[in-house]
């Protein structure tokens, strides 16, 4: 059974983890409109991830005999000013989302809720992930700098990365 403290600290990172997914989406939309189709499906697929972490969570705290709350959700940022922008945004998103998983894992343990602990270590090491895939694009696109076709095949390379492959991401993007 989780204690109240801890349903409460899971359904605010359920919020969150929401909330990336919708702000990826705003991301793929916008991108999809720039032309960017391979930035786009990357991008879509990273949101449909961050449902998955959602869903994830709404699982676990029901199963726990608390009661997932489904959050409203505000708009997120409409456009962007090119793929960098995006990049740089979606890392401090992520850097963001690291603090929020710490601040859980941290009332775990204050809590001595052990399970719910365990059960979030996967929410840590998913966060490494993404943040090194996040700055490997960003690094990327320093070298590219203003050259078109670089950006080209910088686009096309991000078709078929996902955020799974972030360890071997040096290469492929
Ligand atoms: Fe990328 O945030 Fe989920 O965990």
């Amino acid at each position: 059974m989780l204690s109240k403290k801890i349903e409460a600290a899971l359904n605010a990172q359920i919020e969150i983890e929401s909330m990336s997914s919708q702000t990826y989406l705003a991301m793929a939309s916008w991108a999809e409109t720039q032309g960017l189709s391979g930035t786009a499906a990357f991008l879509y697929r990273h949101s449909d991830e961050e449902r998955m972490h959602a869903l994830k969570l709404i699982k676990f705290v029901n199963e726990r005999g608390g009661h997932a709350m489904v959050p409203a959700l505000k708009q997120p940022q409409k456009n962007y000013k090119d793929t960098t922008d995006i990049f740089r945004s979606l890392l401090e998103h992520e850097t963001h989302v690291t603090s929020t998983i710490n601040q859980v894992v941290d009332t775990c343990l204050k809590e001595k809720d052990y399970t719910t602990h365990n059960f979030m270590q996967w929410y840590v090491s998913e966060q490494i992930e993404e943040e090194a895939l996040a700055r490997t694009l960003i690094d990327k696109l320093k070298l590219i700098g203003g050259d078109k076709g670089g950006l080209y095949l910088f686009d096309r390379d991000l078709q078929g990365l996902t955020t799974a492959e972030a360890d071997g991401a040096e290469g492929k993007a």
